[in-house]
């Protein structure tokens, strides 16, 4: 891992209908994201945060079931070329959410850098809908179809080009819902998901030690986009869409402290943070220790 480090936050809240989401990377950095790290020996520069547009109600009519996508493009693109310009510096680029409609922004970005790119969708949800098969419109429901270029093409189409990851490099971890829409794609195109119930018969450690052994024989990056919902609402209670049986506090630390370990990660974005829905800003403080434990805790 490199020890120059980017944060980046995006306090973006259109991609779904819950306000407050937007205070998500303030909320991190609240709970002492930057000094947990900077213990760690890494120098961080925080870039502060990617502006996001107010809708205004007449630009706020729905694009082809695509709420605020104009708005959501715009920041995209932006995050995109500053996640761009940071790899560029050879800077590990860690973005703060913000809804996780950010992750087209940070997949454009970090593509771009490799030849064949993996990612990491540590998840209750697939994020795997487009426009034609979304059941709310909300675009935080579809970073992931995005990046395999399935969606509007001013998303999938951000620093002009698509796909940015193929079906075969990419790893769900923690799903307990997805829509038919989602299955039909996953049947289809082959992804690799662990569901709640795999990680329930073959343990998280399994789990991560194939998920790990598969991306680092095949891909030359992986990006880790880890949604706040992947963990148990017990644990995460301030998300927007919280789904019971999720993953507990220590399946996470544990898949945190193996890729750690094991030294893959070259960007990581952690999202859905929203205080406002929080319990004492936990969720917050949940995620800045998981980062810990990503950035080797446990080893230094
Ligand atoms: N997230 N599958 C649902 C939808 O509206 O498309 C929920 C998506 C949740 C997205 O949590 O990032
Ligand atoms: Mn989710
Ligand atoms: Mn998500
Ligand atoms: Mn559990």
């Amino acid at each position: 891992m490199q020890n120059n480090m980017s944060i980046i936050g995006v306090p973006m809240d259109l991609g779904q209908n819950r306000r407050g989401v937007d205070m998500g990377p303030s909320a991190i950095r609240y709970a002492g994201v930057v000094e947990r790290l900077e213990n760690l020996a890494y120098h961080i520069a925080d870039l502060g945060d990617v502006p996001v547009s107010r809708p205004d109600s007449k630009d706020n009519v729905q694009e082809g079931n695509l709420r605020n996508l104009k708005q959501v493009a715009d920041s995209n693109q932006q995050l995109a070329k500053m996640v761009t310009q940071e790899i560029h510096k050879n800077r590990f680029p860690l973005v703060l959410g913000g809804d996780h409609s950010i992750a087209i922004g940070s997949m454009a970005g970090i593509a771009k850098h490799y030849d064949n790119p993996g990612v990491i969708w540590y998840d209750a949800h697939g994020d795997l809908n487009s426009g034609d098969t979304s059941p709310s419109g909300n675009i935080h429901g579809m970073p992931l179809a995005v990046s395999l270029g399935i969606g509007h093409e001013k998303l999938t189409n951000i620093l002009d080009y698509t796909p940015k990851v193929k079906a075969e490099n990419i790893v769900i971890i923690g799903a307990r819902s997805l829509d038919p829409g989602e299955k039909e794609l996953i049947r289809e195109q082959g992804i690799t998901v662990y569901s709640m119930h795999e990680i329930d018969r073959l343990g998280m450690s399994q789990v991560m030690a194939k998920a790990i052994d598969y991306l680092k024989q095949r891909t030359d990056g992986v990006h880790l986009s880890l949604d706040l919902d992947g963990l148990d609402p017990d644990e995460a209670p301030g998300v927007g869409t919280p789904v019971i049986g999720g993953l507990s506090y220590r399946e996470s630390h544990l898949a945190m402290e193996m890729l750690s370990e094991a030294d893959i990660l070259t960007s990581a974005e952690f999202v859905e943070v929203n205080p406002i829905l929080d319990d004492q800003n936990k969720t917050a403080t949940l995620a800045v220790g998981l980062i810990g434990s990503l950035f080797g805790e446990k080893l230094k």
